[in-house]
């Protein structure tokens, strides 16, 4: 196992310069390392040195402590509350409150981060086109903050500073409204200043449109592509994930049915790094750009992705068994962003 040790040894080292907490000793408290071996011999084609990467070999982070599992997160629909209006529409609204809270993002690395609703990614929000959204914000962070939505809204409804609410200061709160348009895949996040450093401490989250007549019945989930800048330097990311965090899916894989339809949402809000990518092993999907149209673009095994860019992705699997998903850019890979659908029946 020596030679796995040198991932976390660099993350460990660059996490504790510069303001991250880190329990150097859980980690290996809890790793059940030679599972964790037996169960990706077969993958070491991704591998850093002789074992793979240090995170692959079973160690978990203590959900609990975090308040939620990206096991969970995944499927993890928010529909908000609803109403009929007068005129016969629907109003549909949500309460998120931001908050500042320390985050396990990798075994023994955790992370000062500034969440929406205690989580990162924030609450999945969806609804349908055409509804009234309705968004009451509250900030409980020491930090001013913003949401700002992607789609069609006003000015004053844009969650940036200096225009209508503007900044939501410490225990102050605001309320966005705006209408379920355009259908498709989007996203939210904070708009304060410095913008770069808002995102990356973790506040953001999906934002789902249905279309009118909805989608074909799959099972479906949310992949949030992130990453952490443990050592604050703004120069990439010591952590890469899909909902935060490293190899979480490793551990835990996505267990889905063989001929089943799946439709992953898969945004990237990667920040300092210019391009993130997703790619599955043995399996080919249709791919949504957006999601804003009904008909795919592409039949593809990978697509990259800019920061704020996110698409649905359909495929089903032929055969059972593992099959790793993960970013085509190795290096992120390597440092967490990994995982394996397990493919039953
Ligand atoms: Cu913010």
């Amino acid at each position: 196992m020596a030679a796995s040790t040198f991932t976390r040894g660099a993350l460990l080292s660059a996490a504790a310069g510069a303001g991250a907490l880190v329990l150097a000793g859980a980690a290996a408290s809890r790793a059940p390392a030679i599972a964790g071996e037996a169960t990706h011999a077969g993958m070491k084609g991704h591998g850093g040195g002789a074992d793979g990467p240090t995170f692959r070999q079973g160690g978990v982070v203590d959900h609990r402590a975090n308040g939620f599992n990206p096991t969970e997160i995944l499927r993890d629909f928010d529909w908000g509350t609803t109403r009929r209006l007068g005129n016969g529409r629907t109003l549909r609204e949500w309460t998120v409150v931001a908050a500042d809270k320390d985050i396990e993002v990798a075994p023994g690395v955790v992370y000062p981060a500034w969440t929406y609703n205690g989580r990162v990614p924030g609450p999945t929000l969806r609804c349908r086109e055409g509804e009234s959204l309705r968004v009451r914000f509250v900030n409980g962070s020491a930090h001013p903050h913003t949401m700002h939505f992607h789609g069609f809204h006003t000015a004053e409804m844009d969650g940036v500073a200096g225009i209508g609410a503007g900044l939501i200061q410490p225990g102050k709160s605001t309320v966005y409204e705006f209408d379920a348009d355009p259908f498709g895949l989007h996203l939210y996040h904070c708009h304060a200043g410095p913008l770069a450093e808002h995102i990356a401490r973790g506040m953001y989250g999906a934002f789902i449109i249905d279309p009118r007549k909805g989608r074909a019945e799959a099972d479906e989930m949310v992949m949030v592509m992130n990453g952490f800048n443990t050592n604050f330097d703004a120069q990439g990311n010591q952590i890469y994930a899909v909902n935060t965090i490293a190899f979480h899916h490793v551990n835990e894989p996505v267990r889905v049915a063989r001929g089943e339809l799946i439709r992953v949402y898969l945004v990237n809000i990667l920040e300092y790094d210019p391009i993130n990518s997703f790619h599955v092993h043995g399996n080919f999907f249709d791919y949504f750009p957006t999601g804003t149209r009904l008909e795919p673009s592409e039949f593809t095994d990978t697509v990259m992705l800019g920061q704020g860019q996110r698409g649905i992705l359909e495929m089903r699997f032929r055969t059972p068994g593992l099959h790793m998903f993960h970013a085509h850019k190795t290096e992120f890979a390597e440092l967490g962003w990994m995982g394996d659908f397990e493919v039953v029946g």
